[in-house]
């Protein structure tokens, strides 16, 4: 437990309908008591039952200036967000309101809060482990309705499930290597050779299967990116505009339209696309075009999918051609979700028009890719194209699945090094054969406990959690 009471505005500044600032510690009732006075004057509220809620007014104590009316929420500990004494004040949001507010429960001795503060107490207090507190931002975060359910999913302890039912398999088994060893002396049943195996290997396949879930856990939270690209007036923008449904970016007949990165998300069947429109790529002498198109370069090569735009009124061109060029080369090194194979959809606007462009070249160009014919002005041909880039990802199967899934480069991290410990301890089994050394097998399986542990927070440092809570916002 803390001895200090943390303040804070929990809701977004601006103007809004409610506003509301939250403090949590030892002195929140007595904050609350000094300056709220409800219909029954100010003593009342101390002695209010837990979880209840109260309409009253703000005032200053010693100017006994009103600030605000409000509905005051009255949470006791232990069974609170942070496991203290919780008060929220619920006032009209407007951003001096709420500051006058917060300024006031300062005065009266409270604390302003950091980044993830009340989280951070929640998690430290034991109501929730680290990889549950760390979902609560990953829900607040969350793009589509399906990277919504995955979070939610973590936060009411999937994966802290899952890692306890992997650690406690670790520590049966070490459990009975100490024994062994403890007792190897006395005649006791040592622990058969295979029985090690066969425990290692279910270990090791548990943890591989949570790493191999973290390809679609990272694609539900952070989203995938994809460019579109192609030379100018193919109708990038068009496409953009379409698949967003507004008009997002300027559109017209004039080639070098779009100078800069233009980024927006779209949800494709529960991913979250994080869609780039950039500069139409040619040879040009304008400064602001040249550096347009560098962009468009540089984004091209960072993004997961490309969607390359080909106008389907014409026959291929020069331009079209160092694109297809551009994009082989650089596709080639591997996109950071292609596992080698490059994504990339060949898209032929504008078949609204009369059909021009030659496809068996295209396919020639680019046998392995997906050749989809569209009209951003129609919107004939996009389902195709949300199906082609669903298909692209997953194997066209995005699903969340019943088990826990992994999303953050830390746990990945953790889980990655805790498999490496069963994999040596394997190898330890295997190579020593007749004389298994068991002290060496309980060592890794120590480190892999411990790998596991800084997952749910049972072996975290300060730094760690100042990495993790930093993410959060004030007031969370
Ligand atoms: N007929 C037809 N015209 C289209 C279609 N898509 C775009 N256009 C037209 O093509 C022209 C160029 O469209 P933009 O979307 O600005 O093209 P862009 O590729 O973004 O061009 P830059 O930004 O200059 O590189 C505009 O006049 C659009 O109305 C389509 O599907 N059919
Ligand atoms: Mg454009």
């Amino acid at each position: 437990m803390f001895h200090d009471t943390i303040t804070a505005i929990s809701t977004p500044m601006g103007e809004g309908g409610i506003g509301i600032v939250r403090l949590s510690g030892s002195i929140s009732m007595d904050i609350i008591a000094k300056i709220f006075r409800g219909k029954k004057g100010k003593a009342n509220i101390l002695s209010a039952k837990s979880h209840t809620i109260h309409y009253g007014k703000i005032f200053h104590p010693e100017t006994l200036q009103v600030i605000d009316t409000v509905l005051v929420s009255i949470m006791k500990a232990p069974h609170t967000y942070t496991c203290e004494d919780v008060v929220e004040i619920n006032a009209h949001s407007g951003s001096i309101v709420l500051q006058e507010i917060l300024e006031l429960t300062i005065l009266m001795g409270a604390r302003l809060a950091q980044p993830g503060e009340f989280t951070k107490r929640a998690f430290l207090n034991g109501r929730v482990d680290l990889a549950q507190a760390e979902a609560v931002i990953d829900v607040i975060r969350a793009k589509t309705s399906t990277s919504l359910a995955a979070a939610l999913g973590q936060l009411e302890g999937r994966l802290s499930t899952e890692i306890q039912r992997i650690h406690a398999d670790i520590l049966t088994l070490l459990a009975h290597i100490e024994a062994s060893l403890d007792f190897s002396e006395e005649d006791l049943e040592i622990m058969e050779d295979t029985e090690i195996g066969k425990g290692l290997l279910s270990i090791e396949a548990q943890l591989s299967s949570l790493i191999e879930s973290s390809r679609y856990g990272k694609i539900l939270k952070e989203g995938v990116s994809c460019v579109i690209v192609g030379k100018p007036n193919v109708g990038k923008s068009s496409l953009l505009n379409a698949l967003l449904g507004e008009a997002r970016a300027i559109v017209t007949h004039i080639p070098g339209t779009t100078r800069d990165i233009i980024e927006e998300i779209i949800d494709v069947n529960g991913i979250p696309l994080r869609i780039v429109d950039t500069a139409g790529l040619r040879e040009t002498m304008d400064i602001v075009e040249k550096e347009g198109i560098a962009r468009a370069w540089k984004a091209m090569e960072g993004a997961d999918v490309v969607l390359l735009i080909l106008d389907s009124s014409c026959l291929l061109t020069h331009e079209d051609l160092l694109i297809i060029e551009g994009l082989r080369a650089r596709m080639c090194e591997g996109a950071p979700l292609a596992k080698g194979a490059p994504l990339a959809v060949v898209v032929l606007n504008k078949c609204d028009l009369t059909m021009v462009i030659d496809e068996t070249q295209i396919k020639q160009l680019l046998p392995d890719k997906p050749v989809v014919c569209i009209s951003s002005i129609t919107g004939d041909g996009l389902e195709g194209l949300r199906d082609a880039i669903k298909g692209l990802l997953l194997d066209g199967q995005i699903r969340i699945s019943e088990g826990a899934m992994v999303s953050s480069v830390r746990h990945i991290d953790a889980l990655r090094k805790s498999r490496l410990s069963i994999l040596q301890a394997q190898n330890t089994q295997n190579t020593l054969k007749t004389n298994p050394s068991l002290e060496l097998i309980a060592v890794d399986l120590r480190d892999a406990l411990l790998h596991l542990g800084i997952i749910t927070g049972e072996t975290t440092t300060e730094d760690v959690l100042d990495v993790v809570f930093s993410r959060f916002c004030v007031g969370k």
